[in-house]
């Protein structure tokens, strides 16, 4: 079994999709390990995207994911990652095939309805942002 990290994104969740995308995070046969809804600070979200802190859309993204609530949850499945990557769909939803979460809910490149873990040790530094040992039982 492996563990990924996932956002249900500010845009998802003000537009009331949280339940649908949740339905579909069930049908797929994810466990989901925790979850919470918070309302992150610009600095929380900066945090949280260190990664990307070069990037020209850095001060946008961080904008948007600080600008209303989102749920926070750690998702558990054979080939975890990979699979909510693929549910999700591609990272512009307009490149995102029919189906995919991006898709059906995400509007732009920025305000694309979810976020995923990209690899083990993201999932890992992701997972451990959000979540103590605790809240995973
Ligand atoms: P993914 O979330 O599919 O792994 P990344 O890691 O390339 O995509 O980008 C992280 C996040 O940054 C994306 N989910 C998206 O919201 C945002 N992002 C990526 N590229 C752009 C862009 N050109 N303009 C605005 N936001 C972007």
């Amino acid at each position: 079994m492996e563990r990924t990290f996932s956002i249900i994104k500010p845009d998802a969740f003000a537009a009331g999709s949280a339940g649908k995308i949740l339905a579909r995070i069930y049908a797929e046969g994810f466990k989901v390990v925790g979850m919470k809804k918070l309302f992150l600070s610009k600095v929380e979200a900066e945090g949280f995207y260190a990664v990307h802190a070069e990037r020209p859309f850095f001060g946008e993204l961080t904008d948007f994911m600080s600008s209303a609530p989102c749920i926070v949850m750690c998702l558990e499945a054979e080939g975890a990652i990979k699979k909510w990557r693929d549910l999700m769909g591609a990272t512009n939803p307009a490149e995102a095939v029919e189906g995919t979460l991006r898709k059906e809910f995400g509007a732009s490149i920025g305000e694309n309805a979810t976020h995923g873990s990209d690899a083990p040790d993201t999932a890992a530094f992701e997972i451990g942002y959000f979540f103590n040992g605790l809240e995973l039982l």
